[in-house]
């Protein structure tokens, strides 16, 4: 690193280079800086969805495209997120802080032999600020958790994630064996993911694909209020 770069004042940038600056500084794995860069961006009245969407996803897109392209390898990888990760905690008691009523209940988790969670856990925090409760049972998950946790936590809605398409066959699974075990017309199904798309959500008979955070928000509420319409309580 030049000293020119490392003489860099975050908020003495404009919201433009800040953002910039950002992607770099996710690219590179510095947590701090990424922790100190939402929260200018918080001063400067940003508002937390714009702040996760613009200048976290938005810099985790280019770390994909290099992952993908060979250019950065998992230990890098895993830096970014660290430090998207860091971001993403400050933003989430900001979303949750809508005082929205309580409109349903949604249990998450990433399948089987699927270790990516940034997607899930941004799921989840968007939920949440929408007024769901959210049952995160983590990363991969056999069905048998699925399971367990619907049993205990009687959700409204099951949401899994898979980022990898050797996993997401799994999610077929999940909702067979619900479909065996006579339970999967007690919940909504919701499916999310970088690999996945409509025709895959629908094949494996989920009740809807969710392209981002925001689409499954609505897609949840969506499913909710037609639950309330039939006069059927959770
Ligand atoms: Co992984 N990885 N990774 N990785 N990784 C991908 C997914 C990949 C596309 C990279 C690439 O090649 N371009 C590629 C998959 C290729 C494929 O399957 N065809 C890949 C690979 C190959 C791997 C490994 C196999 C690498 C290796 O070891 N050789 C390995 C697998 C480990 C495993 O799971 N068993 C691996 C490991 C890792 C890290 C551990 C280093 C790290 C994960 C850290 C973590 O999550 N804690 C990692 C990361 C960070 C990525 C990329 C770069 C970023 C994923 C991410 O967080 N995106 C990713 C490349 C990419 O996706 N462009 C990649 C940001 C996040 C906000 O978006 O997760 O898509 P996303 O979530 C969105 C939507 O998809 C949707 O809403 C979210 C928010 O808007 N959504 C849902 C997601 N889940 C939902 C659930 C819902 C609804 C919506 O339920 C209702």
């Amino acid at each position: 690193m030049s000293d020119e770069e490392e003489d860099i004042i975050l908020s003495e940038l404009d919201d433009e280079e800040l953002v910039q600056q950002m992607f770099d500084d996710l690219y590179d794995g510095l947590k701090e800086e990424i922790e100190e860069g939402v929260n200018i961006l918080l001063e400067r009245k940003w508002m937390p969805y714009d702040i996760l969407t613009k200048a976290l996803v938005g810099g985790m897109t280019i770390v994909g495209k290099d992952f993908r392209d060979g250019i950065l390898f998992v230990p890098e990888v895993l830096l970014a997120a660290n430090a998207m990760k860091g971001g993403m905690a400050i933003l989430k008691p900001l979303l949750a802080e809508t005082g929205a009523p309580r409109v349903g209940k949604m249990v998450i988790g990433t399948v089987k032999g699927d270790i990516h969670d940034i997607g899930k856990n941004l799921v989840g925090m968007m939920m949440e600020g929408a007024g769901f409760e959210v049952i995160d049972i983590g990363i991969n998950n056999p069905v048998e958790n699925y399971l367990e946790s619907l049993e205990n936590e009687k959700p409204d809605i099951l949401g899994m994630s898979a980022l990898l398409t050797t996993t997401m066959p799994y999610m077929k699974v999940v909702i067979d064996t619900m479909v065996e075990q006579g339970i999967r017309d007690d919940y909504t199904v919701l499916v999310g993911g970088a690999p996945l798309n409509e025709e895959f959500g629908k094949a494996i008979g989920a009740d809807a694909y969710c392209r981002d955070a925001a689409v499954a928000v609505e897609t949840a509420k969506d499913f909710m209020s037609r639950k309330h319409n039939q006069g059927v309580t959770g």
